[in-house]
Parts: structure tokens; sequence; C-alpha cells
């Protein structure tokens, strides 16, 4: 199919030819980016676009060439709150959207692709919990940071954002999803419980279909489910209307298969400020760990109100621990 370039594309082309500097070649690419048809014809330049913003991003974060090695770059980000989530996925999606509409953070949004180059956290609230996100590079077949399938890697669950305006929608998805297999990284609805290949890393994994407020976005839904609707839930969000957010807030929660715990001093209230939030299946014994690392050897007995107890009923270390219970550990 021809590309049918337009006037503005050519002169645009050209500006760029003559552009000098690095940061002078990004602004000329993202130019060219904005201008291109999107159609299959253009599909091989597109491509190219994106590759050649890619590299000189890199040029340009690296700084003038010194003629020195520099070590591999590691962006680890130290967890917090009730857990880790990872937003992934091809360019463009609306990762960095969606942190910014479900959190306090203010990363950078464009309408090309590419815009994120580091990892940026945020923390979601639901309810009275808080759940760190970390919005991330795009993972397409030619682009991938290692450090970025670490940090998927070794995240609590990741977040798959795709993007219901773009007709290659699954293509682009299951490119981003072959790149990180080929790193054993497996993105999946439910972990495994037979896991023969132990270097495989699963990451339990929602699907979350953005940009449904797009001409054809509900079409396009359709095909996704087909694709992926038995490997991932899918939840079709806009970051840009708010559409989905509140469903997509307690479906994050829900993806860390936590629960939350209230603790009570004896004598005093019960603490509804700050839950303890455990993996499901807890018990008494690892609450108290998480209170205080004295308390493993110093816990003798725990009062609890909650599911299955009469209220304040006493129980011991290995007792185990449902969603919402009140807890008064006695040292
Ligand atoms: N219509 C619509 N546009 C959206 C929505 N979310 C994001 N966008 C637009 O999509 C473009 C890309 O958004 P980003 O948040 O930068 O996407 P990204 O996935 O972080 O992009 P990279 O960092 O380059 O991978 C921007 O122009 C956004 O305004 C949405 O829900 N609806
Ligand atoms: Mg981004």
């Amino acid at each position: 199919m021809p590309a049918n370039l337009p006037p503005q594309y050519l002169k645009a082309e050209d500006d760029y030819r003559k552009a000098t500097t690095p940061a002078d070649r990004l602004e000329r690419l993202k130019d060219l980016y904005l201008l291109i048809p999107k159609h299959k014809g253009t599909e091989k330049l597109q491509c190219d676009l994106k590759t050649k913003m890619s590299r000189v991003r890199d040029e340009i974060e690296a700084g003038p060439a010194t003629g020195k090695k520099t070590g591999a770059i590691s962006h680890r980000v130290p967890s917090d709150g009730a857990g880790q989530v990872a937003l992934v996925g091809p360019a463009n999606t609306g990762k960095s959207s969606l942190l910014a509409a479900l959190t306090n953070a203010k990363p950078e949004v464009a309408p090309y692709p590419f815009t994120t180059r580091v990892p940026y956290p945020g923390m979601m609230h639901w309810e009275d919990v808080r759940v760190q996100l970390i919005d991330l590079p795009p993972v397409t077949p030619e682009f991938f940071e290692s450090w970025t399938g670490n940090i998927v890697r070794s995240a609590d669950a990741a977040l798959l954002v795709i993007d219901l305006g773009d007709d290659d929608i699954a293509d682009s998805a299951q490119a981003s999803l072959a790149r990180l297999a080929q790193t054993r990284t497996e993105l999946v609805g439910q972990i495994p419980y037979d896991e023969e290949d132990l270097t495989i890393q699963h990451v339990k994994t929602l699907c979350v279909a953005n940009k449904v407020d797009a001409d054809g976005a509900l079409d396009r839904l359709e095909i996704v489910r087909e694709w992926f609707g038995d490997r991932f839930p899918i939840l079709s969000v806009s970051a840009q209307t708010g559409a989905g957010l509140d469903d997509l807030r307690c479906a994050v929660y829900d993806l860390l298969g936590v629960i939350r715990i209230y603790t009570k001093v004896p004598g005093k209230p019960i603490d509804r400020a700050h839950p303890f939030t455990m993996p499901r299946g807890s018990t008494v014994l690892d609450l108290a760990r998480e209170v205080h690392r004295d308390f493993e050897q110093s816990l003798k007995y725990a009062k609890i109100w909650g599911s299955g107890v009469f209220d304040g009923q006493t129980v011991k270390r290995d007792h185990e621990l449902h969603a919402s219970d009140v807890v008064e550990l006695h040292v």
C-alpha cells in the first residue's frame, strides 16, 4: 500500500535532515510522528520513527560522549504500601495517563510514543489502603529496557495497559507479551499451581483496556475479549473521562491477594486509620511479626473480633486471619 505522505510531512522531513543537535532531532521526529497518516501503508515508516525517537532519547540521556563506558542502569523502586503494581504495555496506550488519574503523581503524558523513560511511582488510595503503582517505559519488539523487565518480575502484580483507540490493539499487546516472555517473564491472570519450569517468573496481571471513550472502542474491546479473555480478567476504562476508574482501583487491590487487618492496643479503641495488609492465609503470628519484630517471641495470645469467632475470642498464634478482622495482641 502506498504511503501517500502529505506535503507537511515532507517539509517536516526536510527540517529533520537539517537538525544539528539531538534535542532538535527529537523535536523534528515528534513532528513527523504527529504528521504521518496512520494507516497500513505507513506502518513501516511509523515503526522506523519510533525506533529513531528511542535512539535519540538515549543519546540525549547519555549526554555528550566521554569515551568512558558506563555501567548498567538500575532503576529499582523500593516497595511501599500494600503492594507494588507495574503498569506495562505497548507504547502510547495511556500508562502514564492512568498513573496520573489514579494517584497524585505527575508523569509526562504526550500524544507520541516513548515518552516515559524511567520508572515513575505513585500511590493509589483505595478505601483505607495505599497501593504503589509504577509507570514504566513501553515494551515493544524494538524497544525493551532490561531494568523494565526486572521491575515487572519483582512487582507483586501488573496491569497490562492496552489502547482501545488503536486498530492494532491485539497485535501490539501480543508483541509486548512476547517480548517479556523472551526474558522468561509471563504475565498471567492466575498464577499456575504447578509450575514445571522454575526459571519462568509469573506475574499476576489484569488487562486494562484504556481509551474506552475512543471511536470504535467497543468493537475493539470485543476483539480483545476474544484474544485475551481466557488469559486475563479485562477491565475497560478511560484515563481521560474517568470511566471505570473506581472499579479499577478495587480490582487493583484485589489483584494483590491481601487482606486488611485492624489492630487494637488493650484498653484502647481500634486503630481504623492504619490497617495492616497481609497475604491471604496469614496467621496471628504473622501479624505479630509485622507489628513488631520482638512480638514473635513475646506474643502470648490474641483477642479477635471478626469472621468465625465470637467477639473478643481468645485465639492462639496459629489462628488464621480473615479480611477486616480486628486483633488485640497480648505480649
Ligand atoms: N481518548 C483518550 N486518550 C487518552 C486516554 N488516556 C491517554 N490518552 C492519550 O494517549 C496519549 C498517550 O498517553 P500516555 O499516558 O503518554 O501513554 P503512555 O502509555 O504512557 O505512553 P509511553 O510512555 O510513550 O509508552 C496521550 O495523548 C493521552 O492524552 C484515554 O482514556 N482516552
Ligand atoms: Mg508513559
